[in-house]
């Protein structure tokens, strides 16, 4: 491994020297002094009138100090907080539960041991209701109406939402020679990062000032909402975000636990403290997915695809929680044409309520490009199942050429650079492809099933631009602010947030690429409101995309500073002065020149600078990125499927990723390295599954699978660069990338395994039952 002292390169992470060794500061971690500990009790129904709560007993327990339900808090007007998605959520339940494992009281005691005792001796009297579980019973005439706390609502219809020309669609599909459809699900998972969700919530009663500890991605974003919620003024509430063990998207939104915690605090004067275990973070918090689609996809005989039609039913849950800017309420799924060149695409949404826990993003999905890009990959193998052609060959047919782009996409968005055909020859290459066909041929011969999948994906992230995107009304910007101390070691503060992906190191590297100061003097800052600048936070791999770009922007401002100070130093004027990595000198004289350390110490110095410079460098940006970056890459899965018990073993894995510049390359992989296990793990293993009564099924890492080294081949990686030409160093997010592109590849390489006994889908999780039934001939339905 090569260390880069300076700049971008392969550098080890800043962060790991406490994460290896056990010192990093979790939420979990966070003790303050005659700090009380809150539990949560939940509801064991699906759906049920909540007819009366005793909390006698409970409160009387000698170490219970309060205890919550949905009347103390509409007394606060607290019951309900409003979700990212404009609806509103129960914090603790008054009328009815609508989600087994919803929140019905909160208690807080001494030590949790005490809270969780306590819990048990609340009395709840529900009367349980009939249940909506399948979201395709969820319009059904006689569907139990599970919102019957908003206004007029006598069904579960939450919203419709299209994209893209229907006539022209229509006219497509109404003359191809070929159309080929499927329906398929991508089931409900979960994020389930390993450090589950929690507060610890303390209201000082002299100053009136709220701190909270808590899990976020998105720190500032989490203060506006409490300010908003809670009715408090923004600089009295301070949000620290401190290490967080894993997001993947779990972390975006203000649980009522979160809730609970603050108001716990204000009623008991004291700080509280409130972490979910295990199941309570599979069962309540946000899922993923959950999308039933119909693809529809029209081509000639010889194979040039001309249109796509898709009709999505998408479950969003007991209420509509999930977190994607404000004009989508179907995330970006519009990207459904995925990255190839057609005449005409039509989309519609549908989302239903139903009584299964809300949320609806999270688990790396790019704003739900993860479904689409699933979508239109399947879509592609069909049509190449029913033509009887290559995968790879009808992909090479239809990809985006390079002199495309910038292109505007069927659905209206900008892809804002890309080299496809050059990715997939990459990856087809160091898969070696046509040996891997020659090898299937015999092996089928021998009744030995071997399945080669292939996928491409290009995603969309970086949110905003601000004017078209926005999150409860705020804008989807980000600020960065660099100061810089006399001896030239710098300060960078961030509105993003890392939860693992190595943002200290990578936003250190960008700092000193652009100063030529070595990394390790850059100390980068994030995660506390008050000591950062106002900004959206991590999520759809934007932190690369809009605070990548405002720190290279920032860095830039201080270099400019520097100029003048350099100049008044060397008594040139600042036109004269050519930069050079860490220094500025005389334009013709390189001996001349100042190092950054020495102008910023010069530049607190009494040295005499034009009237309209101050005397530092410090600097501050904001940045409302003028689009999206769209990363990309080419996939390929090779798996052999025992016929006998349908078990899956993936055995390679080939993945080439082309998201722009590469800061840290190291960082990058490691990035590609936990998609394509979370791939692996979501097309073999995972599900959230529910029993008609709305019985949750995988409470437990004993029933929701996580992949482990076991199942993951050794991957093998390559790449490709096209810079995103709008990006300050042409960098495109990665953070994503392989958790969207690899599920596909996985099934479509299962699919191939079986294309002995005819097999065109099936869909996941391919567990051995699937695969077995797939090859029986009668697919499970999730
Ligand atoms: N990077 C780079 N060069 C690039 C792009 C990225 O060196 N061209 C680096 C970045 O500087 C950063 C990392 O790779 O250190 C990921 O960057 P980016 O793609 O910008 O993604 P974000 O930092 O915004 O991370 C969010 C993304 C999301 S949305 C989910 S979900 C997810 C993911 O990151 N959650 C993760 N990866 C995760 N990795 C870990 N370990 N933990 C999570 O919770
Ligand atoms: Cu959608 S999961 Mo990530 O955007 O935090």
């Amino acid at each position: 491994m090569t260390t880069a002292p300076v700049g971008h390169g392969t550098m080890l992470r800043k962060e790991d020297a406490r994460f290896i060794r056990g010192r990093g500061t979790y939420v979990d971690d966070v003790t303050l002094p005659g700090m009380l500990y809150g539990a949560m009790l939940r509801s064991p129904y699906a759906h049920a009138r909540i007819a009366s709560i005793d909390i006698s007993a409970a409160r009387a327990h000698p170490k219970v100090r309060a205890v919550l339900t949905g009347d103390t808090l509409a007394g606060l007007n607290l019951a309900w907080m409003p979700t990212l998605s404009g609806d509103v959520q129960a914090v603790l339940a008054t009328d009815k539960v609508r989600f087994q494992g919803q929140e019905v009281a909160f208690v807080v005691a001494e030590d949790r041991y005490a809270a969780r005792d306590a819990l048990e001796l609340i009395d709840v009297d529900y009367e349980p209701l009939p249940a909506v579980i399948d979201a395709r019973q969820a319009l059904a005439e006689d569907a139990p109406v599970i919102r019957d706390d908003l206004e007029g609502r006598t069904d579960n219809h939450i919203f419709d939402w299209e994209t893209g020309d229907k006539a022209a669609a229509d006219e497509v599909f109404a003359t191809a020679e070929v159309v080929s459809k499927q329906d398929m699900l991508y089931p409900r998972v979960h994020p389930a990062p390993l450090e589950t969700c929690g507060a610890v919530a303390h209201l000082d009663k002299v100053t009136g000032k709220l701190t909270v500890w808590t899990t976020t991605q998105a720190p500032h974003a989490h203060r506006t909402l409490y300010a908003i919620v809670a009715g408090l003024p923004e600089h009295k509430i301070r949000i620290i975000s401190p290490d967080i063990g894993g997001g993947f998207g779990n972390k975006v939104g203000i649980y009522p636990g979160y809730v609970c915690a603050v108001v716990g605090s204000i009623v008991t004067g004291k700080p509280v403290k409130w972490m979910e275990d295990r199941s309570e973070n599979l069962m309540s918090t946000s899922f993923a997915r959950d999308y039933h689609m119909h693809g529809e996809i029209a081509s000639t005989r010889d194979g040039k695809i001309l249109g796509l039609r898709v009709q999505v039913l998408a479950d969003h849950g007991a209420f509509n929680g999930t977190a994607q800017p404000t004009k989508f309420p179907a995330g970006f799924f519009g990207v459904f044409t995925g990255s190839y060149d057609l005449t005409a695409a039509h989309c519609s949404v549908t989302g239903v309520y139903t009584n299964k826990a809300p949320g609806g993003v999270a688990y790396a999905c790019s704003f739900r490009i993860t479904e689409a890009v699933y979508l239109v990959e399947r879509l592609v193998d069909v049509l190449a199942f029913d033509l009887g052609m290559d995968p790879a060959e009808l992909r090479r047919k239809n990809l985006l050429r390079p002199e495309q782009f910038p292109y505007p996409s069927r659905t209206g968005w900008e892809y804002d650079s890309g080299d496809y055909p050059r990715a997939l020859e990459t990856a087809l290459d160091l898969a070696g492809y046509a040996g891997l066909r020659a090898e299937q041929r015999e092996k089928r011969e021998r009744g030995e099933l071997m399945g080669i999948g292939i996928s491409f994906f290009t995603e969309a992230v970086g949110a905003g631009p601000r004017k078209h995107m926005d999150i409860l009304g705020l804008g989807m910007a980000d600020g960065a602010e660099l100061r810089v101390h006399p001896t030239g070691k710098a300060v960078l503060r961030l509105s993003c947030q890392s939860q693992g992906q190595g943002h200290e190191t990578t936003f250190a590297q960008l700092v000193a690429e652009q100063l030529g100061i070595p990394p390790d003097d850059v100390d980068v800052v994030h995660g506390d409101t008050d000591q950062t600048p106002f900004g959206l936070g991590t999520y759809g791999s934007r932190s690369t995309p809009v605070s990548g770009a405002v720190t290279v922007m920032v860095a830039r401002k201080v270099r400019e500073r520097a100029r003048i100070v350099a100049s008044a130093m060397l008594e040139v004027s600042p036109d004269d002065l050519e930069w050079e990595k860490g220094r500025w000198f005389v334009r013709g004289d390189q001996a001349s020149g100042r190092t950054i350390q020495e102008i910023a110490l010069a530049a607190h110095s009494d040295l005499e600078l034009p009237e309209d410079v101050e005397g530092h460098l410090d600097a501050t940006c904001v940045y409302n990125p003028p689009n999206l970056t769209y990363p990309f890459g080419a996939y390929v899965c090779v798996v052999d499927v025992d016929a006998g018990t349908g078990q899956v073993k993936v055995r390679r894995f080939v993945a080439v990723d082309d998201c722009g510049v590469r800061i840290n390359p190291m960082i990058v992989e490691g990035q590609i390295h936990g998609g394509l296990a979370d791939g692996i793990g979501m097309a073999l293993m995972q599900v959230m599954a529910f029993d008609e009564d709305g019985n949750h099924l995988g409470g437990s890492f004993m029933d929701y699978l996580l992949p482990t080294a076991k199942e993951c081949p050794s991957w093998e990686l390559g790449e490709t660069v096209t810079p995103s030409p709008h990006h300050p160093i042409g960098a495109k997010g990665i953070g994503e990338s392989a958790t969207v592109g690899s599920p596909p590849a996985v099934v479509n390489a299962v699919i191939d395994a079986l294309r002995p006994y005819g097999v065109r889908h099936a869909d996941m999780p391919l567990t051995p039952a699937a695969v077995w039934s797939a090859v029986q001939g009668r697919p499970l339905r999730t």
